[in-house]
């Protein structure tokens, strides 16, 4: 308790005498003087004292009535029993000498009516002891809040202790790793370098140690929260900005946008206080509230706004730029041209860089020569026109045969400008037509054609259509010109398509080609319907032959007689046919009446076989009714005819004197027998000359037998012909007999001969020629 005295009091008491009667108080301990040291903890008891009612049964009361000073450090008496009573330090006691040394504690006690007042003098005497703080103190203390941005070596912490020991101190911080400095006294400052950002927001926990000469120490522990100190972030890019709008725009329109870096940026107009523009706060879009009207509000031409761009969350993080805003007078009318309109027709031959047509336009507000002419985009056909200055100029071929139309129209717009600001701008429609020209004459494309002769009534043949380089092209009409003969009448032509077709009739045999006059006349090539061009073109038709006539012969029918020894070398008749087509090749085939093949043809030569007149086998007829059919043609189409040869064939008989050594050259020749199956459809002049040939065969037959049977009365003297008994197989009559040289005169020879000789042979020695008589067996030499 470090007290200098025991706890024991010096009362000092004043008594008053009472009456009896009414009681009397007996205080034992009070009044009196207490000393204590201000090291005592709270709740040491500071005096005891006794208090008694003598003269009555009454208890006493002790009620406190002041303090000098007034403080809280003391208990009210506290009643230990029934007369005794205690006074102590209150918890809150924390008595020091150095601010109060004496407390003055005042009383009131009373028993029954009598009451007294005393008074309880405690003198404060300070204590030599080191002494940080109590416990009690430190809890729940606030940390000390340093800046980030704290100077070097600032004062953070002065310790205060609760009692000090005499003789110096010394003063340390526990953990010597913190960033924390501390002086002689004790004072807590800032690191030298100040703090770093890492430090930022962090709590640093420390324990200040102090110390004394007698090896007494305590602690002191201190928080230190290091405060983040914000940077300003918020910045413009620019000092200023500038922006030129034109007048009379309407309100509301974006003049210009300024940005500022930073987060949560808002923007604010600080001046001029103006009411013809303001900004979005978020977006710095600064617009006209009202429409900017020069006319109205002239000093709308400048104005200068101070933006201040802020962190909504910092505000004093804020950054500044001047826009500067001009407004610009509306240049509102453009140039007035004369006419507003322009329409013309030119035709398509006209050249390039003609000029159609000078513009005359007035600037309303500047100068006229600085208006500048243009064609708009999009004129129709592209390229069409030009401008050279004010003047419409041509700029390429205008050709209605490239545009592959009639009448086509060109269109443009000329746009006329002016040097106004904005530049206002007038629009002149162009319409121009391009009429047609005839520029090329018909052209004759092909001069000769060919025609069938055999080709019919308005068959075609042929194109002759010609060529126009005019659009539309190749409209041609189409005329064969008349000839001196007349108007033509074996062709015609198509009046607009050109295509030949033959009339006829045709005649190669009589005419093989025909020189035509062709008219080609265009239509329709030309702005005006009359000017058309003519060509005339000379063409040649040649007429083809195709075989179309039938051969003849003359004369179709013949008759010839001859012997039945007649050589095979030897022909009969030579046939003279003819063809009127040019091609022709005729051929010749034997189509009937011959019978056993007795005849042959060698191209139109007939040529007799070796007959057989054996009575006893084959007898040949004596007369042939030859049908020779002449074809032209070996290939389709072949036209054929047939030719009438009678031959009279006179069996003629022979006999060999020498036997052995005849040189008969018969021959053994099988005899083939030809049957040709043919359908034949003869014509009607050949049923009469049959039917005639028919009365005649008759008549010869009849001739005939009386012929035989005259000869069989005079055979008893006639020797047998010689027959080949070797080689006889058959009984054919030998038929050595050459072809007469003169057959001509022999043949009208022929009936007085018969009458004298009635055979033929061969002298085998000398191989002469005889005739001879079988019945008187005279020879004739020949
Ligand atoms: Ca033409
Ligand atoms: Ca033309
Ligand atoms: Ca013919
Ligand atoms: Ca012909």
């Amino acid at each position: 308790m470090g007290l200098k005295w025991p706890l024991s009091f010096l009362l000092l008491f004043t008594i008053y005498a009472t009456d009896p009667a009414s009681g009397q108080i007996d205080l034992d301990g009070i009044p009196g003087t207490v000393w204590l040291e201000d090291s005592v903890p709270p709740g040491t008891t500071v005096a005891n004292f006794s208090v008694k009612c003598t003269n009555s049964s009454h208890l006493p009361i002790v009620v406190p009535k002041n303090i000098i000073p007034t403080t809280s450090f003391f208990n009210p008496p506290n009643a230990l029993s029934v007369d005794t009573y205690q006074v102590s330090l209150s918890s809150s006691a924390a008595l020091d000498a150095r601010k109060v040394n004496q407390y003055i504690l005042a009383y009131s006690v009373r028993c029954a009516d009598e009451s007294t007042e005393v008074q309880l003098f405690v003198q404060v005497i300070a204590a030599d002891k080191l002494e940080c703080s109590s416990r009690s103190a430190d809890i729940g203390r606030m940390p000390i809040q340093v800046p980030e941005d704290a100077t070097p070596g600032l004062y953070i912490y002065i310790p205060v202790l609760k009692r000090e020991s005499k003789g110096p101190l010394k003063f340390t911080i526990e953990d010597a790793s913190l960033p924390f400095q501390i002086t002689s006294d004790g004072i807590v400052q800032a690191p030298a370098t100040g703090f770093s950002h890492e430090q930022a927001g962090k709590i640093f926990s420390m324990n200040i140690v102090v110390s004394d000469d007698n090896g007494t120490s305590c602690r002191m522990p201190i928080t230190v929260e290091v405060l983040p100190v914000y940077h300003n972030q918020v910045n413009f890019t620019e000092t200023s900005v500038a922006r030129s709008v034109l007048e009379n725009t309407g309100p509301l329109k974006e003049i210009i946008q300024v940005h500022a870096t930073g987060e949560n940026v808002r923007y604010q107009i600080v001046s001029p206080d103006t009411i013809y523009f303001t900004i979005n706060p978020e977006t710095g879009v600064i617009m006209n509230t009202y429409n900017l009207d020069l006319e109205r509000h002239p000093g709308l031409a400048q104005t200068q706004l101070l933006v201040r761009a802020y962190n909504m969350l910092h505000p004093s993080d804020s950054a500044s730029i001047t826009v500067n805003i001009t407004v610009k007078p509306q240049n509102l009318l453009g140039p007035l041209c004369s006419p507003a309109l322009f329409v013309t027709d030119i035709p398509e031959t006209t050249p390039t860089g003609t000029a159609l047509w000078p513009l005359s336009c007035v600037d309303a507000v500047g100068d006229n020569s600085s208006l500048h002419y243009q064609i708009e985009d999009g004129q129709s056909p592209i390229y069409s026109f030009r401008m050279d200055g004010p003047v419409l100029k041509v700029n390429t071929t205008l050709d209605t045969e490239l545009m592959g139309t009639l009448y086509f129209q060109c269109k443009a717009v000329i746009l006329v400008t002016d040097s106004g600001s904005p530049p206002r701008t007038t629009r002149v429609p162009v319409l121009v037509t391009v009429s047609p020209v005839n520029e090329y004459p018909p052209q004759c494309l092909r001069r000769s054609f060919s025609v069938p002769e055999n080709s019919g009534f308005g068959e075609f043949f042929g194109n002759a259509s010609g060529l126009d380089r005019d659009y539309p092209f190749n409209n041609l009409e189409y005329n064969i010109l008349e000839t001196e003969a007349g108007p033509p009448t074996l062709f015609f032509i198509g009046r607009r398509t050109g295509l030949l077709y033959a009339l006829g009739p045709l005649d190669y045999e009589r005419k093989k080609s025909y020189h035509l006059t062709i008219s080609l006349k265009d239509v329709d090539n030309d702005a005006n319907r009359l000017e058309q061009s003519t060509t005339l073109c000379n063409i040649t038709i040649n007429v083809q032959d195709v075989n179309d006539n039938p051969p003849v012969c003359e004369p179709p029918f013949e008759e010839r007689s001859i012997y039945s020894t007649q050589a095979r070398t030897v022909s009969v008749t030579q046939l003279h046919c003819t063809d009127a087509d040019e091609r022709s090749e005729l051929s010749y085939s034997i189509v009937g009446g011959n019978t056993n093949g007795r005849f042959r043809l060698e191209g139109d030569r007939l040529f007799p076989n070796t007959f057989s007149y054996n009575r006893d086998g084959i007898f040949d007829p004596l007369t042939f009714e030859l049908l020779i059919q002449v074809t032209d043609s070996r290939s389709a189409p072949a036209l054929s005819t047939t030719a009438t040869v009678i031959v009279h064939v006179t069996p003629w008989t022979t006999t060999v004197p020498t036997p052995a050594t005849t040189t008969t050259t018969v021959s053994k020749e099988p005899i083939i027998l030809h049957r040709t199956v043919e359908y034949w459809s003869p014509d009607p002049w050949f049923v009469v000359i049959l039917t005639l040939t028919g009365i005649f065969l008759f008549s010869a037959l009849g001739l005939l037998l009386w012929c035989l049977r005259w000869r069989k009365a005079q055979g008893e003297m006639s020797q047998p012909f010689q027959q080949n008994q070797e080689k006889g197989l058959e009984r054919n009559y030998i038929m050595a007999e050459e072809p007469s040289k003169e057959k001509d005169k022999g043949s009208a020879e022929m009936p007085s001969l018969h009458h004298q000789f009635d055979g033929r042979a061969q002298d085998p020695v000398t191989g002469q020629d005889y005739l001879f008589d079988s019945s008187s067996g005279a020879r004739r030499w020949l």
